[in-house]
């Protein structure tokens, strides 16, 4: 066999991003970001890595929680305490919220930080007023469909990489389901950041575990590295 060719093992990696792969970058709004009213620590740091990543990905979706204003998920609709207090939603527990990620609010938009220019999908979530939806392919009812999985599917990616916010919730989420739904699901950890709450990182770790989701720092991950183009999401550049 002729060197470097299929027998290079060690040249072509098993992490490289394929043109079959896709990068999910979850919930990186203004309200989960320091400042805001969701904030998760520490979460600006992620950004230039998601940016530097990104580059190296042909297909990158980003979500975006999208609340209406009386949201079943925020504490505020209820008269009751966010993070402490719950409701017995029609589907099952929910955990309340401070209010975040309204709909047209500043707080809802993608970071400005954020240069992803080559974004072909943002994915909202959450807008339905009685359904909660921490996963961006099945909403907390765990019947209704987002339609990410159909989307990915007539577009035949089947790896995912999943980077963003937060690890314990949407994105934690989000690769739990994608392993359900026979995805190949891959969790960056060095490019997330966890709200948590008691107990919430240790069973986003067992559910991994037990789902094969795997986890993987951002410097295991190879292909070619450049400095992304000056353009935000979705603009020209
Ligand atoms: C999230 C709680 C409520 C998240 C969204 O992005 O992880 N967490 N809404
Ligand atoms: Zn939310």
């Amino acid at each position: 066999m002729a060197p470097g060719s299929s027998n290079s093992l060690h040249l072509s990696h098993s992490l490289d991003p394929r043109p079959t792969d896709a990068l999910l970058v979850i919930d990186m709004q203004m309200d989960f970001l320091p400042g805001g009213s969701l904030a998760v620590a520490d979460a600006d740091t992620i950004i230039p890595g998601i940016n530097e990543l990104a580059a190296r990905f042909d297909h990158v979706i980003l979500t975006q929680d999208w609340h209406p204003r009386r949201h079943i998920s925020f504490a505020t609709t209820h008269g009751k305490q966010p993070f402490t207090d719950t409701v017995e939603a029609a589907y099952g527990t929910q955990t309340l919220w401070p209010e975040h990620a309204v709909q047209g609010s500043p707080g809802a938009e993608l970071h400005p930080d954020l240069r992803i220019p080559h974004t072909e999908l943002i994915l909202r979530k959450g807008f339905r007023e009685q359904i909660d939806s921490y996963s961006a392919f099945t909403e907390n009812d765990g019947v209704t469909h987002t339609g990410l999985a159909g989307y990915l599917r007539e577009r035949e990616l089947t790896r995912l990489f999943f980077v963003g916010l937060a690890y314990d919730f949407c994105l934690g989420s989000s690769a739990i389901a994608a392993a359900r739904l026979g995805f190949e699901a891959i969790v960056v950890h060095t490019l997330s950041r966890a709200v948590n709450l008691p107990g919430t990182v240790e069973a986003t770790d067992a559910q991994f575990r037990r789902l094969g989701v795997r986890l993987v720092s951002a410097d295991e991950i190879g292909g070619s590295q450049f400095t992304p183009s000056s353009g935000p999401v979705g603009e020209g550049a």
